[in-house]
């Protein structure tokens, strides 16, 4: 009998090179690829929520596909796709909105977050952003949802929404779950370290981008905002010191325990000099690999192209048995 493997999914949206907030979440991905049957999107439908200017959008795309590859995305066992390539993820995402109530779309802390950040332009995309991203989850019949914990409320209401339509409909929607990682900590920006950090942050000295150069990284790292204490500890109230030995902490494996205990008596100087160096070190693998796959575009653009071919024949089916149970009438 075939074995089963539970289903994967995961999106990233192509906004902008990313961050080390990001890489903690996403180095991830790569181990599910042995035990689970992985889709991975790069959301381009989700991106235009947000202002973007065409030609960076495209060039984006492209970087984000290099990027998750050299990650360890292996498009041989995963499916690598962009979103747009797959028309039945904004159909679904039609169908999804009718069985989501409104109240549930305003309370969402990303669209709060990003209608106070974008005043001038608070559109109906910003709004029903989960509703897509529940058609991205729902439409592979996923299981698990891997992502950041600042996702988890969006995976939340795609498992309502399948709830919902299976109550009406039957079991149509396998209910997903999100998969966070204990240690994929939410990285936070450099300078404001209450906020997380963010992709589309202006402020670039807040942002480790997976791109920079070393010496870019070490100046950004003594920037960083601390407070006056001196010491290395982790607390609530010390936000930027904490957030700091969790990046130590993403690129060497280390607890916050080993941590104080390796700098106990040190100074701020000497830490932010370690810290910079343990990321220079994890990227720079990631680094080098990225370099020589955007060189290559066939190869990028065939990836692409195989896996939404790959994506689109699961997708039809599934979108096909939803338009089915609601009723649309078959020619
Ligand atoms: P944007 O700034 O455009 O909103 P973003 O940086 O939040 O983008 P996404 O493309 O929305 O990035 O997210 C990709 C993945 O990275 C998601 O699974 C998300 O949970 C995770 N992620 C984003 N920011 C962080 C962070 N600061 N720490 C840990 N994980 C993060
Ligand atoms: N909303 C996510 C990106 C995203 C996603 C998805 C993640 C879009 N569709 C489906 C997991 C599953 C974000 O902002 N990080």
């Amino acid at each position: 009998m075939e074995e089963t493997k539970k289903r994967v999914f995961s999106g990233i949206q192509p906004t902008g090179v990313f961050t080390l907030g990001n890489y903690s979440t996403v180095r991830h991905w790569p181990k599910l690829q042995d035990e689970c049957d992985c889709i991975y999107s790069i959301v381009d439908q989700h991106a235009i929520t947000v202002r973007q200017t065409p030609a960076d959008l495209r060039r984006q795309t492209r970087e984000m596909a290099a990027l998750l590859i050299a990650c360890g995305i292996d498009p041989a066992r995963s499916i690598l796709f962009i979103q747009s390539h797959v028309p039945a993820h904004a159909q679904l995402s039609w169908v999804l909105g009718c069985f989501c109530p409104f109240g549930d779309l305003t309370r969402m802390h990303q669209f709060k977050e990003k209608s106070a950040k974008h005043p001038e332009d608070i559109n109906g995309g910003l709004l029903t952003y989960p509703i897509l991203m529940a058609a991205d989850i729902l439409l592979y019949q996923t299981d698990e949802v891997p992502v950041g914990d600042d996702q988890r409320q969006h995976v939340e209401l795609a498992r309502d929404i399948a709830q919902r339509f299976n109550g009406v409909y039957g079991d149509v929607f396998t209910v997903p779950a999100p998969r966070i990682s204990k240690t994929a900590a939410r990285v936070m920006s450099l300078q404001e370290p209450t906020k997380k950090m963010s992709k589309s942050d202006a402020n670039e000295n807040a942002v480790v981008r997976m791109l920079d150069e070393p010496d870019v990284i070490l100046r950004k790292f003594k920037r960083a905002v601390t407070d006056s204490e001196g010491t290395i500890r982790a607390a609530t109230d010390k936000p930027g010191v904490t957030n700091l030995m969790s990046i130590y902490g993403v690129c060497t494996g280390k607890t916050f325990g080993q941590i104080e205990a390796e700098f106990a008596g040190q100074g701020y100087g000497v830490f932010k000099q370690a810290v910079a160096e343990s990321v220079i070190d994890a990227l720079r693998p990631v680094q080098e690999e990225y370099k020589r796959l955007l060189a290559d575009k066939a190869y990028l653009d065939g990836v692409l192209k195989d896996g939404a071919a790959r994506a689109d024949a699961i997708a039809q089916r599934v979108l096909a048995r939803v338009y089915k149970k609601v009723g649309f009438l078959q020619i």
